[in-house]
Parts: C-alpha cells; sequence; structure tokens
C-alpha cells in the first residue's frame, strides 16, 4: 500500500512558522483563521441547493455587478473569521467598495497585516453546481503600526505579498497556498472537518496542452491574442492545445497547474484593461504561479511589479505554464495591438 500523509493544514503552517525569521505566530494565525473561514463557507457552498440561497441578493457591488447572496456571505464570514481575533488590521473585499479598517482591544490597530480578498470567485457558477473558489492576498503594513490602515497598505506591488492562496470548492474542497516557499495543496475530508497536506510541492509543467480563454468574445480580442490563439489551434508540432474553460478563475488555474497550461483573461476592445482585478485576483494567483515554476504577466510586462493605483483596479491576466505565457507574450509583441 502506498504511504500516506497525515500530516494536516493545522501541523503544516506550525511546522512552517519557523521558516520566517522572528516570526511571532501572527501569520499562522491568520492562515487558520482563513482555514476556519473556508469550511464554514464551504459548508454554505454545498447546501447550496437546497438552502434556497442562490439567487440575487438585489445589491450590485461597485462595479455595477449583480451580487449573488453567497457572495455576500462568504463575504461576511471571512470578514468575521479575520476580524474576531488580532490577526489583521484591515481587509479589502471585491464585495466592499472600500477597505475595512480592524481594530481590537482598546481601539488599536495591533496587526502588521492586511488581507485582500474576492470572498466567493465565479459565484455565476452556483447556479449550476459548478465549483466556485475563494482567493486572498497578504501584506504585511507599510503605514505605522498602532495607527489606522491606510490605503497605502493595500496598494503595494504584488511582489511585497507575504502569502497568497486560494480555496477551490469543487469535487473536493482544497486550500493551496504559499508563504514564498513552492506552493503545497490540502484536500478537506468533509467527514471530520480537516484539511491533510494531499498535493506537496505543486508544479506547473515548463509546457502543456491546454489553453483557458472566453473565445466569445474573441472578435474583441487584441490582435496579439487572436494570432496565439491560432498559433494553439493550428496542427504543428504538439499542436493544436486543447480548449477548457470553467469560467471560474480558481478552478481554471488549478487544474492548468496540475496538467500544465495557460488562463488568459485579455484586454477587449471594450473592457481596455480586462476584467479580472489586479489585488485580489491576478496578484495572488500570479505569486502562486511564480512559486510553482509558472510565470504571469499582463501580455507584456510581470504582473507582480504593476504598481497599484486603485483597490478595484483590473489588468489584463496571461497565466501559466512559462512556455506557454512568453509564447502568447511573443504574440503580444509583434502584433499591432491598437
Ligand atoms: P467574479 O469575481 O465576478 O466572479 O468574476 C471573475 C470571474 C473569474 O472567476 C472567471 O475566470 C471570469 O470571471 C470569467 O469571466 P467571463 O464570464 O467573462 O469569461
Ligand atoms: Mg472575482
Amino acid at each position: 500500500m502506498a504511504e500516506q500523509s497525515f500530516q494536516t493544514l493545522g501541523e503544516f503552517i506550525i511546522d512552517k512558522q519557523d521558516d520566517f525569521l522572528y516570526s511571532s505566530g501572527e501569520l499562522s494565525r491568520l492562515l487558520s483563521a482563513i482555514r476556519l473561514a473556508s469550511k464554514v463557507v464551504n459548508r454554505e457552498v454545498n447546501k447550496a441547493g437546497i438552502a434556497e440561497i442562490i439567487g440575487q441578493a438585489g445589491n450590485q457591488n461597485i462595479q455595477g455587478e449583480d451580487q449573488q447572496k453567497l457572495d455576500v456571505l462568504a463575504n461576511e464570514i471571512f470578514i468575521e473569521a479575520l476580524s474576531q481575533r488580532e490577526v489583521v488590521c484591515g481587509i479589502a473585499s471585491e464585495e466592499n467598495d472600500d477597505f475595512i479598517e480592524i481594530k481590537t482591544g482598546n481601539n488599536a490597530h495591533l496587526s502588521k497585516y492586511v488581507v485582500l480578498m474576492d470572498p466567493l470567485d465565479g459565484s455565476s457558477n452556483i447556479d449550476v453546481n459548478v465549483s466556485v473558489g475563494t482567493i486572498f492576498s497578504i501584506y504585511r503594513r507599510v503605514s505605522e503600526p498602532g495607527q489606522p490602515v491606510e490605503l497605502r497598505d493595500f496598494l503595494q506591488k504584488g511582489v511585497n505579498q507575504v502569502a497568497a492562496g486560494y480555496v477551490v470548492y469543487g469535487s473536493s474542497t482544497m486550500i493551496v497556498y504559499t508563504t514564498g516557499n513552492g506552493v503545497n495543496g490540502f484536500t478537506l475530508d468533509p467527514s471530520i472537518g480537516t484539511y491533510y497536506l494531499s498535493h506537496p510541492n505543486m508544479t506547473f509543467s515548463e509546457t502543456g496542452k491546454i489553453y483557458s480563454i472566453n473565445e466569445g468574445n474573441y472578435i474583441k480580442f487584441p490582435q496579439g491574442v487572436k494570432d496565439y490563439l491560432k498559433y494553439c489551434q493550428e496542427e504543428k508540432d504538439d499542436r493544436p492545445y486543447i480548449a477548457r474553460y470553467i469560467g471560474s478563475l480558481v478552478s481554471d488555474f488549478h487544474r492548468n497547474m496540475i496538467k500544465g497550461g495557460v488562463y488568459i483573461y485579455p484586454s477587449t476592445s471594450q473592457s481596455p484593461n480586462g476584467k479580472l482585478r489586479l489585488l485580489y485576483e491576478c496578484n495572488p494567483m500570479a505569486f502562486l504561479a511564480e512559486q510553482a515554476g509558472g510565470k504571469c504577466s499582463d501580455g507584456f510586462q510581470r504582473v507582480l511589479e504593476i504598481e497599484p493605483t486603485e483597490l478595484h483596479q483590473r489588468v489584463p491576466f496571461f497565466c501559466g505554464s512559462s512556455k506557454m505565457v512568453e509564447k502568447a507574450e511573443e504574440f503580444m509583441r509583434n502584433a499591432d495591438n491598437s
């Protein structure tokens, strides 16, 4: 019988605490809060079909998109889990127009960390029982500790991330994260509510056979992306590639990391910055991709180097196996993308 790993996520977090010089255990507590919130969200997502919580909440978020009830619920669950402990001094979420300041006892802003998150990404997939996910990104604050957090604490380049990860609520629920020492994946055993290390040291193969893009937008794509798609579909060498698109970033990324592939959400003639949000969708995925040996670009430059200017900023996104991202960048460079 194959040897089985029985290391739990809780044990793993504590084991890895020593990777950080002068660690106070605060990041470990933060990751534990995310672990707990993910289990609660998992429970809600799993009963979506029976609990009459599917459907529109009747609100719109700052980008004018309809919020699903589960978006709102997941947002509340994560904010509550993170603000009940002294683990963060501020939270920014896709579902909140502005960042939230977290005070702990005596009105102090004790923690040094801020979290940015998309509490339920791909939520339009809930109604049809397709995987959704949570994405999170963690930074050390740059403003004075003990004082209220400021916008500049959240508007940091992706290279400054301390940790990032996602939860995929799929055929099984997994949490995948990095603290800058590789990427590890943990699968939830729902019968006892424990995550076990199931995917140690996850990596993107250098190249793959899958391309993931919403081809329904084809006529609005820049010429470089159109040319790259033609290349993917050509019968030559190891091509044509296989098209796979769930429409749920976490799931598309997760599959591509396991099987090898590239995910693209480019600019379109209508949305010159694409759709995905830099701070809580693209940067955490870019950090994970690079930690797993992959690449992530806006078509021309490394996503992690982009200087953010606003909380809900969007960027074009090319992410996955390094050789595939490089090839797509080559087509972008050589085309007249105007
Ligand atoms: P959301 O944050 O409103 O759920 O939007 C993000 C999602 C991603 O998960 C997914 O990759 C993308 O939007 C799909 O967009 P489209 O339907 O335009 O292909
Ligand atoms: Mg999202």
